[in-house]
């Protein structure tokens, strides 16, 4: 991770060399010196001059309609990027909307630093009522990877330096910095406060695997007659897409990835075992666990999801995070670069390849699986469903595999995960381990100002209601990117009845027909009613094409779709009905 900038850029108070230097100005350079370029944030009291001066100073601020979805933009960009993304807020309710995505990144281990103005310590711990009173630390705490607090302007550079070192090493996660209002308007000495700032050194050191646990891995992996490598987002965080994909090959194994690793190795790759999932589950007997926790999406490693007794290797950066379901029998701890880089010189040259009928097995499978959709993204149903609406998505990620995907809803996310290849690292941003809704206008906006590259938004039409005002932000920053909404007449699906028999529709409704895409035009971008793929097609071709802010409701039929799609079974009704 390149932590700092070979020689930050002058700024302008610099360059008239002031006697003094003032709070707002020593966040700002503890930034900058940092290599922080982007702010993601809402302005209001008590940092809207904070977001003035940062942008005077050079560093993006991308200004939202909600924190939260500032907060997922951040948590974005740190995945993206390895640096931490930074979310500004305002006190109390500002902070608390920001909260959801600093725990969501915690959750999937995205290194974010939210940054929420607050009220003064002395009247909170008195609890005298000051404007947007709350213990805001104190809140944080529980729900991220760390949490401090600078109440004095020489304590500034500390601060941020601690913040930026907790968010990136070892595991990755969400921090929260809390700077009362009283702090911005402290003023020190210039040359003390240039002084006072800290530039951090290897913010996110490399973590060497013990060579004896390299050995215990590779041994195992050697007596593995039905070998699987699993690859989790902690494997695409890593940026060491070359080594992993080289691991994988040099054994021959065959791998599955998690949503978002997708695109480590391309998902048209022939050792791809996505189409064959619950098989090779079921029926492997050693798997590598790269960057993945055996955590709900994997059934905690245990049950018939996992059919016979298997062994476990496990790479991670957390040791925690070893034997936290099931046993694991070769732990290897360290960073996912310098794992798979000793892996590979481990192996040596000569490696032998897991038994054909292993792999056989598997494209046998692999090969029904993918008939059968084939079939099904042939079809073209009036109106379109799932399958139909994403077979033309499909083929327009196959013709620009530089495009990111940020994918959401629950049959739109379950279809469009296994009917959407991706053929790069980092290229699909979705609910991640929480499943949570409303990550994607966040994550659409930090894909699009982060790499420039065309964003195309899976949306359900019930996902997209949590951070739709953000079409809003893309429009004001004139961001490619391309919305699809899902639009099938409600949450799940658009049938569901009043079991009343009153006037209300069922809270799972919405209104029929509804044209999202007139939202995109009321702030001039440019809106695509699609009912049919070829409309769809065009559309997200224009969409791409011009670069502009385009949101396409794409109608799929109003039946279509199981409630919670693949996870049905996790609701309570489902668990009595079995
Ligand atoms: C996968 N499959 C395919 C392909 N890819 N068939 C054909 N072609 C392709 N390309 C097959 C795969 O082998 C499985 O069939 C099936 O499709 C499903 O694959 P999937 O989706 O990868 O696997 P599965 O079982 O759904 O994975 C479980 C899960 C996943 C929990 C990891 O469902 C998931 O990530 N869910 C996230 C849910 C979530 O967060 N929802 C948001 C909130 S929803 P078989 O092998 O034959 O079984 C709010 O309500
Ligand atoms: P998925 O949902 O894709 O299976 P998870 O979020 O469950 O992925 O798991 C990611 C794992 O990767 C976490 O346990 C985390 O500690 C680990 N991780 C993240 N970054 C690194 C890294 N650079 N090196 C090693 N492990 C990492």
């Amino acid at each position: 991770m390149s932590a700092v900038l070979a020689n930050p850029p002058a700024t302008s108070h610099e360059q008239e060399e002031p006697t003094t230097i003032d709070g707002f100005h020593l966040v700002i350079d503890a930034l900058k010196l940092n290599g922080i370029d982007t702010i993601f944030g809402l302005p209001g009291i008590p940092i809207t001059d904070l977001t003035r001066m940062a942008q005077a100073e050079g560093i993006r601020v991308i200004s939202f309609r909600h924190e939260q979805h500032a907060g997922n933009a951040a948590a974005a960009a740190g995945f993206l990027t390895q640096k931490p993304g930074i979310c500004l807020t305002v006190s109390a309710p500002g902070f608390l909307n920001g909260l959801t995505a600093l725990a969501n990144a915690t959750t999937n281990c995205f290194p974010m630093i939210l940054i929420s103005g607050s009220s003064e310590r002395e009247i909170v711990d008195l609890q005298q009522g000051d404007y947007e009173e709350m213990d805001q630390l104190a809140i944080a705490k529980p729900l991220c990877k760390a949490a401090y607090r600078v109440l004095h302007a020489q304590d500034i550079g500390v601060g941020i330096a601690r913040a930026i070192r907790a968010a990136v090493s070892g595991r990755p996660g969400g921090v929260y910095l809390d700077l009362p209002a009283k702090l911005f308007a402290q003023t020190m000495e210039a040359a003390a406060g240039k002084k006072s700032l800290i530039r951090v050194v290897d913010p996110a050191p490399r973590q060497i695997p013990a060579t004896d646990a390299v050995r215990r891995a590779l041994d195992l992996l050697k007596t593995a007659k039905k070998p699987l490598i699993l690859l989790g987002k902690g494997a695409a965080y890593a940026q060491a897409d070359a080594d992993i994909r080289a691991l994988v090959e040099r054994t021959g194994i065959p791998y599955l990835p998690m949503s978002m690793a997708k695109g480590l190795l391309p998902d048209t790759h022939a050792q791809s075992a996505a189409a064959a999932r619950s098989y090779v589950l079921q029926e492997a007997d050693v798997v590598m666990l790269i960057g993945a926790r055996l955590n709900w999406l994997l059934s905690h490693g245990k049950g018939k999801t996992w059919g016979g007794p298997k062994q476990f290797i496990q790479i991670d950066i957390a040791p925690t995070e070893i034997d936290s379901n099931v046993a694991i029998a070769a732990p290897v701890i360290g960073d996912i670069g310098s794992c798979v880089s000793a892996l590979l010189t481990g192996m040596g040259s000569a490696w032998a390849k897991p038994p054909a009928e292993w792999t056989a097995a598997i494209d046998e499978r692999k090969d029904k699986n993918l008939s059968k959709m084939a079939v099904t993204l042939a079809a073209r149903p009036s109106p379109m469903n799932f399958q139909s609406a994403l077979s033309v998505i499909r083929d327009a990620v196959k013709a620009r595999p530089d495009a990111i995907v940020v994918n959401e809803g629950a049959n739109t996310l379950d279809f469009a995960r296994s009917i959407v290849d991706m053929y790069e690292p980092r290229k699909r941003l979705d609910v991640g381990t929480w499943g949570i809704m409303g990550i994607g206008m966040g994550f659409a906006v930090a894909a699009a100002v982060v790499t420039g590259k065309p964003v195309i938004a899976i949306e359900g039409d019930s996902a997209f209601g949590f951070s739709g005002m953000e079409v809003e932000t893309i429009c004001r920053y004139n961001l490619p990117v391309c919305i699809v909404v899902f639009n099938n007449n409600g949450v799940y699906r658009g049938t569901d009845v009043n079991a009343s028999g009153g006037a209300d529709v069922a809270p799972t409704v919405f209104v029929k027909n509804a044209r999202y895409d007139k939202l995109m035009e009321a702030f001039g971008g440019v809106g695509v009613h699609a009912t049919t793929a070829d409309e769809l097609e065009r559309g997200l071709a224009e969409a791409i094409a011009s670069g502009r802010p385009t949101l396409i409701n794409a109608v799929i039929d109003e039946t279509a779709g199981t409630e919670s799609g693949r996870i049905t079974s996790l609701n309570p009704s489902a668990a009595k009905k079995k």
